[in-house]
C-alpha cells in the first residue's frame, strides 16, 4: 500500500522534536503543580482511537451539489489507502467504519489484508436502506425497516443481515443501523404502527447478531423525513434498544439533534442506563451540518467528553463507547479534515482527563456553582498540544501531520493514479 515515505515523516519530525520535548516538559511541570501526572494522561490519550468513516475520505457534498476534489478514491481499496495515510500521520484513527453497499468488493479477505497492511482494523459496519441501489428490486422511497409493505421490510432486514455477514469476515464487532424512515406530511404515517414495524424488523436483525457483537441504533431528528422520523430522538432509540436486548445500544451523532439540545445530558442518561453505544463526531451550527468535529463548538464537545471521562473514572457499568467520526468535507481535502478532526477529538479527551474530579465533587456537594464550572473551564483551557505531539511522535506519526501531509505530495500523486470520476461514490447527504 503506497502511503507516506517514513523518512519524510522522520525528517519533518527532526525539525520540531527538540521543541516538542521542551514544551512537553514544561506542560508536565504545570500539570504537576495541579497534582496531575502527565505520563498517566499521555498513556490514556495514546490508547484513545476514533474510527474513520470510509465515506468521509471522499468529498461529501450537500443536497445541492458535490464538487469532487483531486484524486478522489475510486473504490474501497483507495479509501483504505487514504485511511492508512490518516492513521500513519495522525495515529489517532486505528479503525475504519465501512458503509455497505458503498464499500462492496469482490474479495473481503483481500480487503482485510489490505487493512492490516495499512495498520488498520474495522470498526462498526453501516447498513444503507436510506437510498436505492442500482438493480435493487424494491424501493425505499417510502421507508425500509418500517415500510408498510412486508416485502420491503424483508429486503431491508436481509441487507442488514448481509452487513453482519460481511463484518464477520472483516473482524468487525458492531452494526450501526440508521434509517431515514418517516413522513413528510402530518397524517402520512401511523406513528405507533411504524415504530412497531421498526421493532419487528430490528428484532430479526438482532436475532442474527453474533454473541460478541453490538447493534448501534442511530437516531436523527429529521432529514430525509422532514415532518416526523421514526427514530428521531434518543427516547425512541432508547425504547427500541431496551426492547431489543442488551446487545442493542444507542448511538449519538452530534449533528442529529435540534440546535441547543443539551447533548451531554443525553449522554449522561444513556451511560446511566448502560445504553450508550458510542458516537458519530462532527460539529454543526444549524442542523446536521456535518462540519468538522470541534470546529464550531469545541466547548460542547468538551462537555460531552467530561461525561465520558467521568463515567470512566467512576467505572460506570457496561461503559464501552465506540468512537467514530461522521463528517462531510466539502471545501477541504478530506484527508486533512479527518486528521485534524481526529486530533481535535483526541485533544478534547485529553482536556477532559485534566478535570479535577475530587474538587468537582466537593464543589457540587457544596453547591458552589462558580467553582464547579471554573474547574471545567480550567481543564478546557489547558493547551495540551505538546502532549498530543508527543503521543504522535512516540507512535511513529508526524508531529505536524498536516504540514507533513502537504510536504508529501500524496494528493497530487494519487490524482495521477485516480482519474477524475464524475459524481463518484456516495457522499453524505
Ligand atoms: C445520517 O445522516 C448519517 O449520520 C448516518 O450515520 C449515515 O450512515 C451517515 O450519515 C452517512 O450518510
Ligand atoms: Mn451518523
Amino acid at each position: 500500500m503506497k502511503t507516506i515515505d517514513p523518512s519524510l515523516i522522520a525528517a519533518q519530525n527532526d525539525k520540531l522534536a527538540r521543541h516538542v520535548h521542551h514544551d512537553y516538559e514544561h506542560l508536565g511541570e504545570q500539570l504537576a503543580r495541579r497534582n496531575i501526572d502527565i505520563e498517566t494522561v499521555r498513556a490514556r490519550v495514546a490508547a484513545f482511537g476514533v474510527a474513520i468513516p470510509s465515506w468521509g475520505v471522499g468529498t461529501g457534498g450537500t443536497r445541492f451539489a458535490r464538487f469532487p476534489g483531486q484524486g478522489e478514491p475510486r473504490h474501497v481499496f483507495d479509501k483504505l489507502q487514504d485511511c492508512a495515510v490518516i492513521q500513519q500521520l495522525g495515529r489517532a484513527t486505528p479503525t475504519v467504519s465501512l458503509h455497505i453497499p458503498w464499500d462492496r468488493c469482490s474479495d473481503w479477505s483481500e480487503l482485510r489484508q489490505a487493512a492490516e497492511a495499512g495498520g488498520l482494523a474495522f470498526d462498526a459496519m453501516n447498513s444503507n436502506t436510506f437510498s436505492d441501489q442500482p438493480g435493487q428490486p424494491l424501493s425505499y422511497k417510502f421507508g425500509s425497516l418500517t415500510h408498510v409493505d412486508a416485502a420491503v421490510r424483508e429486503q431491508a432486514v436481509a441487507h442488514n443481515l448481509e452487513c453482519i455477514a460481511i463484518g464477520r469476515k472483516l473482524g468487525s464487532k458492531a452494526l450501526t443501523v440508521w434509517i431515514g424512515d418517516g413522513s413528510n406530511f402530518p397524517g402520512q404515517q401511523h406513528f405507533r404502527r411504524a415504530f412497531d414495524r421498526y421493532l419487528d424488523s430490528t428484532r430479526q436483525i438482532y436475532a442474527g447478531l453474533p454473541g460478541d457483537w453490538r447493534m448501534f441504533l442511530e437516531h436523527k431528528i429529521c432529514e430525509p423525513a422532514f415532518y416526523a422520523t421514526v427514530i428521531q430522538d434518543w427516547g425512541s432509540s432508547f425504547l427500541a434498544a431496551s426492547a431489543l436486548g442488551p446487545q442493542a445500544q444507542c448511538l449519538v451523532d452530534l449533528g442529529h439533534h435540534a440546535p441547543n439540545v443539551n447533548i451531554e445530558l443525553i449522554v449522561a442518561r444513556l451511560i446511566a442506563a448502560g445504553k450508550l453505544a458510542g458516537f458519530h463526531f462532527n460539529d454543526s451550527k444549524y442542523g446536521d451540518d456535518d462540519l468538522d468535529a470541534g470546529s464550531v463548538s469545541p466547548y460542547r464537545l468538551f462537555l460531552v467528553f467530561n461525561e465520558l471521562i467521568a463515567a470512566e473514572h467512576e467505572q460506570a457499568t457496561g461503559f464501552d463507547p465506540a468512537y467514530m467520526l461522521d463528517q462531510s468535507h466539502n471545501v477541504t481535502d478530506p484527508i486533512e479534515s479527518l486528521i485534524s478532526s481526529a486530533a481535535q477529538v483526541q485533544r478534547t479527551c485529553a482536556q477532559a482527563l485534566l478535570v479535577d474530579r475530587a474538587a468537582l465533587d466537593a464543589a457540587q456537594h457544596a453547591n458552589d456553582a462558580l467553582t464547579a464550572t471554573g474547574l471545567l473551564q480550567k481543564a478546557f483551557q489547558t493547551d495540551v498540544t505538546p502532549l498530543l505531539q508527543r503521543v504522535r511522535l512516540d507512535a511513529g506519526g508526524a508531529i505536524d501531520p498536516i504540514a507533513t501531509y502537504r510536504a508529501s505530495g500524496y494528493r497530487q500523486r494519487v490524482a495521477e493514479e485516480r482519474p477524475a470520476v464524475k459524481g463518484g461514490s456516495g457522499g453524505i447527504v
